[in-house]
């Protein structure tokens, strides 16, 4: 019997909501996962922070948890330490792991704990309806800044490409196909993974048509284990393209090796 992932939970995110399409890409790279034998159900956890991509793991018939605002991270490295054995994901928000939680995400990804992280980048508090993250772009207007952040936005990839993450990726969540494949990767990498969904926010912050124009798939040309061409790559989605797939792979110690 194909493997049922869903829940009796009503989904209760804006509909068209691009968080509907990641929880389908995970679903499915779990059911693959399990019917190909590589993985078992009850060897993955799935963390989601606080925020409307936290609602993720009411409807994934998955062991998960809601953690604090900003400290699903420290969780699942403790989870992970604890039992190695263990598939360890989390899901994050911009707010929650780039505003709220930096110190951890950075962290993590420096002693390369062997955890993915899925981060739905929306650009935006949108739970708490529209204030400016560390990742909206300068000029954002929302409840908290009328005049628009005087900020200049974090960009996620570089700086988890700077901290050291062994696995970086960046996928747009309305390509349900190729999210999939590269959470398959992550989960199957060996150490931090850390993959940057843009996932438009339709209510407080729509990008679709920003990024539907803008985003463009790296090929073969781009060579992953090459950190120059990888720092080039993550630079990148400032200017007028956006490009996504696997940024950066290399392989070095787990933390939960070392210690
Ligand atoms: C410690 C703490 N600070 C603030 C909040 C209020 N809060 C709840 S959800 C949220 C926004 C989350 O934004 P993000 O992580 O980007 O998730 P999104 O809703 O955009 O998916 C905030 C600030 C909280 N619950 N806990
Ligand atoms: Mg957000």
């Amino acid at each position: 019997m194909a493997l049922d992932l869903t829940t009796d939970i009503k989904i209760t995110w804006c509909p068209g909501c691009p968080n509907s399409q990641i929880l389908v890409a995970f679903r499915q790279a779990v059911e693959e996962f399990v019917s190909a034998g590589t993985m078992e159900l009850h060897n993955i956890v799935a963390g989601a922070g606080v925020g409307c991509h936290g609602k993720i793991s009411d409807y994934l018939e998955v062991n998960s948890f809601n953690s604090l605002h900003g400290r699903m991270v420290p969780s699942l490295t403790g989870i992970k330490l604890a039992n190695p054995k263990l598939n360890v994901v989390g899901f994050s928000g911009d707010g929650d792991s780039f505003s709220e939680g930096f110190n951890h995400i950075t962290h993590a990804a420096r002693s390369n704990s062997d955890i993915s992280i899925f981060l739905h980048n929306n650009q935006v508090f949108a739970l708490t309806t529209g204030q400016a993250t560390a990742t909206s772009p300068k000029g954002f207007k929302g409840g908290t800044m009328p005049e628009g952040s005087i900020n200049e936005p974090i960009n996620p990839a570089l700086i988890m490409l700077t901290m050291g993450a062994t696995f970086i990726a960046r996928t747009f969540a309305s390509d349900i196909k190729k999210t999939k494949e590269i959470m398959k990767e992550a989960m199957l990498h060996k150490g931090f993974a850390f993959v940057e969904i843009i996932q438009p926010c339709i209510t407080f912050f729509d990008t679709r048509e920003y990024y539907k124009e803008r985003v463009y798939w790296l090929d073969d040309k781009h060579k992953k284990s090459n950190l120059d061409s990888a720092f080039k790559v993550a630079r990148m989605n400032t200017a007028d393209k956006v490009p996504c797939g696997i940024i950066y792979q290399t392989s070095k110690p787990t933390f939960e090796e070392l210690v």
